[in-house]
């Protein structure tokens, strides 16, 4: 699968990382208001906006973006977080387009990355992120529940990504406040908003803030995610195209 084609890469870039990255702070680490509390307080549906240049599912999105004009738009248009894309193989983002947005905004910035080791929490905090992706199909229970204890101890929060009732109940079990439910399968790329509408049947929407993410693209998709729940929503591809982002933002 393409998930697992990715994580051998990442076993790749993790092993470098150990050899040649040192840890240091090379973001001005602006205190940011919580991604947690300002979406949980809010009634209005909050968007998280994605710089996302290409994907193995939909190729080539918008290659040439710039990251930091892309970023102060989305903040201008009424974005609420920044996710930045950082795989390099399979989505042509870098650790220095989170630098890049890091300088321009000062709204949360998600890390968006397929996280396997501490070190790359490390990385993701020294480049200005305040909150990291992990994604439960990725890893065992007990590998995701350190590396959420450790970035939750590194004072960064915690976007945890499901796409099914499995790996909810481990979301649960490990007592995430944030979950992001994936509509595309990360196996197959087929994208069904009914996933954000059947797990959120089965969170505690009080206590835990439901983001969904992926393939939202309409007026009538976001009312459904809301009305499921979602006080968030995650759009990469329709932003990245978008010719007006006021007026997308509107919808
Ligand atoms: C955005 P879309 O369909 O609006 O471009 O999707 C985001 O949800 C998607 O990029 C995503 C993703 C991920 C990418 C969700 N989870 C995990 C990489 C890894």
């Amino acid at each position: 699968t393409i998930l697992a084609d990715i994580l051998v890469e990442k076993e790749k870039e993790v092993k470098q990382l150990k050899q040649n990255y040192q840890s240091e702070n090379l973001a001005n680490n602006q205190t940011v208001s919580s991604f947690y509390r300002t979406f949980m307080e809010s009634d209005q549906m909050k968007i998280i906006a994605e710089i996302k240049r290409a994907s193995p599912s939909k190729g080539i999105i918008n290659p040439n973006v710039n990251p930091a004009k892309q970023a102060s738009d989305y903040q201008a248009a009424g974005a609420s977080m920044i996710s930045v894309l950082t795989d390099q193989p399979f989505f042509q983002g870098t650790m220095e387009d989170l630098a890049m947005v890091r300088s321009v905004v000062d709204l949360p910035i998600l890390n968006k990355d397929f996280i396997i080791d501490e070190i790359q929490i490390d990385r993701a905090k020294d480049y200005g992120a305040n909150v990291i992706l992990l994604i439960a199909a990725a890893l065992p229970k007990t590998r995701l529940e350190e590396l959420y204890d450790y970035a939750i101890q590194s004072g960064l929060e915690v976007l945890f990504e499901v796409h099914n009732a499995a790996e909810l109940s481990i979301a649960q079990e490990i007592g995430v406040q944030i979950i992001g439910v994936n509509n595309r399968n990360l196996k197959t790329f087929e994208v069904d908003l009914a996933i954000t509408e059947e797990l959120a049947k089965q969170i505690d929407l009080t206590k835990t803030l439901l983001i969904s993410e992926s393939g939202i693209k309409t007026t009538a998709d976001v009312m459904r995610v809301q009305k499921a729940g979602a006080r968030g929503i995650l759009v990469g591809e329709t932003m990245m195209r978008s010719k007006d982002l006021t007026a997308t933002f509107q919808t």
